[in-house]
């Protein structure tokens, strides 16, 4: 592993690099995984690197739509895991949400170290994993079909961070409300999610268990108005507005 000096001036990113490529070594990642973290970079720097407005707005939307669920599921594969592992177990302790493993790549046992490894950091309860659970949902061919009787197919929300896929759609069919944090606003998963969250979901998740916290002691009435009072469309397209700004004003600079 390099060192990387705290005063580079993409440091932090760097470190998010790391984090990834050490996941992979510890068989937590899939190849492909480091080939998704390359494609979000290169988004987060036409994002700015920061939580924007409408990534603020649509994460309001999201603790929300969260307080209020009866039974949701924080779905994570290699990367998420890679990236924000405590975050995610500290989610599931303070929230009713459950761990469940979904992988598009699934060699079989990655599922398994990534139970373990999430084990290890403290998770009580981890989901998709062990195969006596496991059903599928209808007419969805790839393996993110493969999901928990007692997670995903019960489940009421899910959240689908860093996917790029078409099981949301199918989530969606089956009256799921689905939550995604994706640094590309323009793929599949992005532009079919219920709520989606443009950002790093290495800053956004923070923000979303801050947020969650403190809209705890609202009551299900403004709860309510927060989700009613948000429009994804909307936000999404502000999103990719936000993103042309950055590089207008870029461009301004240079001429
Ligand atoms: O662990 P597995 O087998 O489930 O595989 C995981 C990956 C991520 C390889 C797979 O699920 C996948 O869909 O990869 P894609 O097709 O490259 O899509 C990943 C999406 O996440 C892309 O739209 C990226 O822009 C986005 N992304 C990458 N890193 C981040 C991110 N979004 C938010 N935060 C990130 N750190």
């Amino acid at each position: 592993m390099t060192t990387i000096p705290k005063s580079h001036p993409r440091a932090k990113s760097l470190v998010l690099r790391e984090s990834l490529v050490k996941g992979f070594e510890q068989g937590l990642v899939a190849t492909e995984g480091l080939l998704a973290q390359g494609r979000g970079e290169a988004f987060d720097y036409l994002i700015g690197e920061k939580t924007n407005f409408e990534a603020k707005k649509a994460i309001k939307a999201a603790a929300a739509v969260l307080l209020l669920a009866k039974n949701p599921i924080i779905s994570v594969n290699g990367n998420f895991v890679a990236l924000c592992s405590k975050e995610i177990i500290r989610f599931s302790k303070i929230s009713k949400a459950k761990i469940e493993i979904n992988l598009f790549y699934d060699d079989g046992s990655r599922r398994k170290r990534i139970a373990k490894f999430l084990k290890s950091k403290g998770a009580k309860v981890i989901l998709g994993h062990d195969i006596k659970h496991l059903t599928k949902i209808p007419k969805l061919k790839s393996n993110r079909g493969r999901v928990d009787k007692r997670g995903i197919s019960s489940a009421d929300v899910v959240l689908v961070p860093l996917e790029d896929g078409d099981r949301t759609s199918f989530l969606k069919k089956l009256g799921k409300t689905v939550i995604t944090f994706d640094l590309n606003p323009l793929s599949r998963t992005a532009q079919t999610a219920d709520i989606t969250v443009v950002d790093n979901i290495s800053r956004g998740f923070d923000e979303l268990i801050n947020t969650y916290m403190k809209l705890s002691k609202r009551n299900m009435n403004e709860l309510e108005n927060i989700i009613q009072n948000f429009d994804n469309k909307t936000n999404l397209a502000n999103s990719i507005m936000s993103i042309n700004k950055n590089l207008r004003r870029r461009a301004r600079k240079l001429a």
